[in-house]
């Protein structure tokens, strides 16, 4: 790595720091911030060039950054977005080296640790599990949650890894988790545009962090912009923090302490960070740094210029006002340095940066310059011995003259010469064969692994343990085997803790946890405000931070308001670190069958489509939640489990080792024999498909059912497939519109295991209606697949085989 600069911003210790050595600290900062701004200007002149895709920056950003570098230590936590270069360079918890890596999408984690090439540039993250998906020891890192594009997508997890620090100060029982927190003094730096803050995220939780008390400091860059909107469209009288004074903290209140400085302004930068950081980090009081008169010297990004949106005075404003030249011209005022040293620094700084650049570039290029050769000849040598020989060396040629070329390139040529060579047999050809097998395989593992952490704790590993019973087990309602399933497991895991609506005082709406607040605690088990978003961001940032929550959405419907936060930051944390970080929340849920537009609702489709990244979990019963809750709390990934709204009050026999026995992921069971027809229903259906069973075998239909108990994985052992063998026909039954969960299912059992291949029947679906479901029990038997509907949609699939025997009934 060439020479540079200490890379990490010194703190000031007021105490005993001479004025030299203040100079040095200040010179080194603005150093930082310099070579950063120089990180900016070059990485977009690589997107412009053709060498990158992509880019946005953090120029006219740095100051603040280096300032909130120092109140930074050790054990602290930053959740932000794509402007904070400055900050990752100045904690040293980025460089530039990587960050050109990134811009160049290396997919090699050793020189893009962030992500390995998966996220766009500026997108920060450090690893926080090592190689084989263990924690590093947090308190002796600086940690960065990893960087999602979705303005505001940081701030619900950020509520989260705030939070872990109050529950390792105030549960004592955590203590011995010091490789996490001590005492709870890491603070959760946050950062957001100010565009941004206009997002119901932002709102939600921020509003949560001032009832919970937690040590969360947001900072807002405000460059009056959000791409071309300006301040007066996006925030109320143009002031986030000016419209935020509701949440002051007062004397006897909750609430937030509200800073306001200015972007260009470093000394006052330094102090405001110094002062709002240690209230925040002894007092665990939240705080607000809004940070105004910032600018974006290359405009947002390089999709476009602001030139086409900002006037002519707002653009010489921006010049005047750019921090760092203000900052020189601060230094110079005060005689911290003279022009010529700062030009010299500056030029030094320049080619420092210059060089970092190419050695990114080279570490990948030179990679796949070899490759590229190799493969080269290799078809050269294909080209020599085959009848295509002229089309053959018209590929190659092609590959070695493309500009900047990647591996799609390589592997495309081949694939190319292979599909031209066809009919064609050599040894050669069968080497090709080989690489292109091998190549595609390392790809594989480059662009698609780990949408799960897949370490030994993964939730597929947890031995099964069947659930036992005395001979005269006691019959009790389904939620008094969650009950005992949760005591249990909080007895067992201090690490535990759960929250949601109503979940407290009274232990949840179906009254799973009742009881459990009082034996554990309120700082354990916790009412939450209504604030789905924020639950699961919650859940997320503690779960980060080594401690098993379980997040609760009170139902099934209320998902849809925590869905962004789902699927664009949970299910894909660990396919965009490449396994480097990883969120095991569980959350809990109740659905399908009730009554009512919102409570009645079996979305299976939109969850199974936009949360790959989750295991989801449907029990047929609470005996089977609570299975799966033990099973996954001794795992360390990420899941949904949706209980059966029908099912609290239904008896069930509760198992002697109700916090033990655990129910594997990904295995489906078969709950009645038949050799007639396959039926695969999950949740609140299988009970209807179950009563049906027997009214078939009175009209002469023997069913098999298939109870697949989580939709991702699914049925790993095939047993649905193998059952078509014997029945060749198969009937989906579920309570999601027509198409959507139903037809995943179809997909998996038709084409992933094969099933069409056993079909003498047309497939069939019995699903709710295209539309919500009604209120009432008409609404709900006209709308939603009822007794009937199953027993006469099977019955019409026999007679559509077997006319003569099963005549038409209506
Ligand atoms: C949810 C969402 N909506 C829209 C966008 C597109 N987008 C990307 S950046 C941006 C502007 C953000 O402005 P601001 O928060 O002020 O941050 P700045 O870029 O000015 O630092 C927008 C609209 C997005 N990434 N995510
Ligand atoms: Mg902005």
């Amino acid at each position: 790595m060439p020479e540079t600069a200490i890379q990490v911003a010194g703190t000031f210790n007021v105490a005993d720091l001479s004025f030299d050595d203040f100079k040095k600290i200040v010179i080194n900062d603005y150093r930082i911030g310099y070579e950063s701004r120089q990180a900016s200007i070059l990485g977009r002149r690589e997107v412009l060039t053709g060498k990158a895709k992509f880019g946005i920056f953090g120029d006219g950003k740095e100051v603040a950054q280096l300032a909130m570098a120092k109140a930074f230590r050790n054990g602290d936590w930053r959740s932000g977005y794509y402007r904070d270069q400055t900050f990752m360079f100045a904690t040293g918890m980025s460089n530039l080296r990587e960050f050109f890596a990134q811009l160049y999408a290396n997919p090699d984690i050793e020189k893009e640790p962030a992500s390995g090439g998966r996220q766009m540039n500026c997108h920060y993250a450090t690893r926080f599990l090592d190689t084989d998906g263990n924690w590093i020891n947090q308190v002796e890192t600086k940690n960065c949650a990893s960087d999602i594009s979705t303005t505001a997508g940081a701030i619900p997890r950020l509520l989260g890894l705030a939070y872990a620090s109050k529950l390792y100060r105030q549960n004592k029982e955590l203590s011995y988790l010091d490789n996490f927190s001590v005492n709870g003094n890491e603070v959760a730096f946050g950062t957001i545009g100010n565009g941004s803050t206009s997002e119901g995220a932002f709102f939600e939780t921020f509003n949560a962090a001032g009832v919970l008390q937690v040590p969360m400091a947001i900072s807002i860059w405000d460059d009056a912009y959000a791409i071309s909107v300006p301040a007066c469209l996006q925030t109320t009288k143009e002031d986030i923090s000016e419209i935020l004074k509701g949440f002051q903290r007062e004397e006897g209140t909750n609430g937030f302490e509200i800073f306001k400085v200015r972007g260009w302004d470093y000394v006052a930068l330094c102090e405001t960070y110094e002062r709002a950081i240690s209230l925040c980090r002894e007092e665990h009081v939240p705080v607000l740094i809004h940070v105004t008169e910032m600018t974006q010297p290359q405009g947002h990004s390089t999709s476009g210029s602001h030139e086409r949106y900002k006037s002519k005075d707002r653009l010489a404003w921006e010049n005047d006002h750019d921090c760092l030249v203000k900052m020189r011209e601060w230094m110079i005022a005060t005689a911290i340095a003279t022009p010529e040293d700062l030009g010299q620094m500056e030029a030094e700084a320049k080619k420092y940066v210059r060089e970092c650049q190419r050695e990114a570039w080279n570490e990948l290029a030179d990679i796949i310059t070899v490759e590229l050769n190799e493969t080269a000849k290799d078809l050269e040598a294909l080209a020599d011995i085959s009848a295509y020989r002229d089309d053959l060396m018209e590929i190659v040629s092609e590959l070695r003259s493309s500009v900047d070329p990647g591996r799609k390139d390589i592997v495309s040529a081949t694939r190319k010469a292979l599909r031209l060579t066809v009919n064609e047999d050599s040894t050669e050809r069968r080497a090709l064969q080989v690489w292109l097998k091998d190549e595609i395989g390392k790809n594989d593992v480059r662009y698609n692994t780990k949408l799960f952490s897949n370490t030994i704790e993964s939730p597929l590993k947890v031995p099964v343990i069947n659930a036992q019973y005395e001979d005269d087990a006691r019959l009790v309602d389904g939620r008094e085997v969650l009950n005992a399933c949760f005591d249990a497991n909080f007895d067992r895991d201090k690490r535990i803790v759960a929250f949601g609506e109503d979940l407290g005082a009274i232990g949840d709406v179906n009254q799973g946890f009742a009881g459990l607040q009082n034996k554990y605690g309120d700082i354990r088990i916790t009412d939450t405000g209504i604030r789905e978003t924020s639950i699961i961001g919650q859940g997320m940032g503690i779960a980060m931070r080594g401690l098993r929550p379980i997040a609760e959405i009170q139902y099934l419907d209320y998902l849809i308001y925590a869905m962004t936060i789902i699927c664009d930051d949970l299910t894909s944390l660990s396919y965009r670190t490449m396994g480097g970080q990883k969120a095991p929340v569980i959350i809990r849920t109740r659905g399908h069958r009730l009554e009512g537009v919102w409570h009645s609702g079996s979305p299976m489709g939109m969850i199974l489509s936009a949360m790959r990244g989750l295991h989801i979990c449907v029990p047929r019963d609470m005996t089977q939640a609570a299975g799966m809750y033990n099973t996954l709390l001794r795992g360390d990934e990420p899941a949904l489990v949706i209980e059966c709204l029908n099912g609290y009050r239904l008896k069930e026999k509760l198992p002697t080792n109700v916090g033990e026995f655990t129910v594997p992921l990904g295995k489906a069971e078969i709950l009645s024999e038949g050799n007639d027809i396959t039926v695969v229903s999950y949740g609140s259906t299988l009970r209807i498909v179950m009563e049906a069973v027997p009214e078939l075998a009175k009209l002469g239909i023997n069913v098999e059912v298939i109870d697949p108990q989580t939709l991702y994985p699914f049925d790993t052992d095939n047993l649905c497939g193998a059952s078509l063998k014997k029945t060749s026909k198969l009937l989906v039954v579920d309570e999601d519109v027509p198409g959507a969960g139903s037809a995943y299912i179809m997909q998996r059992i038709l084409e992933a295991q094969g099933g069409y291949y056993a079909l003498d029947a047309q497939p069939r679906s019995l699903t709710a209606k295209e539309h919500r479901p009604p209120y009432g029990s008409d609404g709900d038997y006209f709308t939603k697949p009822s007794l009937d509907d199953v027993i006469d949609t099977v019955y019409s699939m026999m007679s559509e085989v077997n006319p003569a025997k099963f005549p038409a009934i209506y």
